[in-house]
């Protein structure tokens, strides 16, 4: 096992970005804007699901260049990049065989964008990795038709779609097999919505052997367990959870003898969100780094790219200044 984590140990920074139609929208809807992160706008501002179809269909991000994505992620001294196949919005970034709400079949931009991003990162030398949404507001075995009193499990965490094991079964589980097989080297598995009460450990460790089973390498992080919260199942020795712990906008106290990633946002917002101006200065973002690596964990900074496909400007000059850094310091 040690010998599969060496990569990841070694890498100590990367980068998540957070792409999906509601880059479109940004947090904006007929002049409101959404509270914290951009990429929960459906959910936020109450979408209907026709209403946020239609964003989707709308979705044809022209300016997105993946050579120069891993080409900024490179020279900031990033080793990997974590994409959003799917968010919580359940559009899919990729050619999925098991449905239409995807890139190709949605939205006009007809390119496959994980495909582009995996080759990509392949040819620049870095690993790439997938974050993917268990919870699902667009599937109606999933949470759709609880959608949107349900509030994806945030508003009352009690209830649950009687279906649900057949979205785990025929949709969640073939979509990940997808992701393992269609593109090689998925490096990274990164679940997240595990909180719904749906979602059982049961399910999250059948879901794990499996992965690990289609690629024996694949490392996956503790959201495939519940009880991500904070910290959680970073240090339960002997305890499933995944391979790794997910501390979200926090840096642990002290080091722990377990592996675990800080996630990150420079402003507020993981998905694109032009309102938002508080970014943390570079100063700030280095310091985390340096912070992370030497408690021994590993630093994932977010961006969230604009409609187009464009970085927002704010991150490619703090990216810039972050490789500057650890140019100088950085490299082992
Ligand atoms: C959270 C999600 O709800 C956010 O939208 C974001 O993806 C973050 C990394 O994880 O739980």
């Amino acid at each position: 096992d040690d010998e599969r984590m060496e990569w990841w140990r070694d890498a100590r920074f990367g980068m998540f970005i957070h792409w999906g139609a509601y880059a479109i929208p940004g947090g904006e809807r007929n002049g409101e804007i959404c509270k914290g992160g951009a990429e929960w706008i459906m959910d936020k501002l109450d979408y209907t699901i026709e209403d946020y179809e239609k964003v989707v269909a709308e979705f044809n991000p022209v300016d997105f260049d993946a050579d120069e994505w891993v080409r900024i992620a490179k020279d900031a001294g990033m080793k990997y990049i974590i994409l959003t196949s799917k968010h919580h919005d359940g559009f899919s970034l990729w050619d999925s065989e098991v449905t239409d709400y995807d890139i190709m079949d949605a939205a006009p931009f007809k390119r496959d964008i994980v495909r582009e991003l995996a080759e990509a990162c392949k040819k620049g030398g870095i690993k790439f990795g997938v974050y993917h949404s268990i919870v699902d507001w667009h599937h109606p075995q999933a949470q759709a038709p609880l959608y949107p009193n349900y509030n994806a499990g945030q508003k009352d965490q009690t209830i649950v779609n009687p279906e649900f094991p057949k979205y785990y079964e025929n949709y969640l589980k073939p979509q990940v097999k997808e992701l393992l097989t269609n593109y090689d080297d998925i490096a990274v598995v990164w679940f997240d919505g595990d909180w719904i009460a749906d979602y059982t450990t049961e399910m999250g460790k059948e879901l794990y052997s499996f992965i690990r089973e289609i690629q024996p390498n694949v490392i996956v992080n503790n959201r495939v367990d519940k009880g991500r919260m904070g910290m959680e199942g970073m240090d339960r020795e002997g305890e499933f959870a995944g391979d790794f712990g997910t501390p979200e906008q926090e840096i642990p106290a002290t080091g722990i003898d377990s592996d675990w990633e800080s996630c990150m946002t420079m402003n507020g917002s993981w998905g694109y969100k032009p309102s938002d101006h508080k970014w943390k200065s570079s100063e700030v973002l280095i310091h985390n780094l340096v912070d992370i690596v030497s408690k021994g964990g590993n630093f994932l900074l977010n961006v969230g790219p604009d409609g187009q496909g464009l970085f927002p400007q704010e991150s490619i000059d703090r990216l810039a200044a972050m490789g500057k850094w650890t140019k100088v310091n950085g490299e082992s």
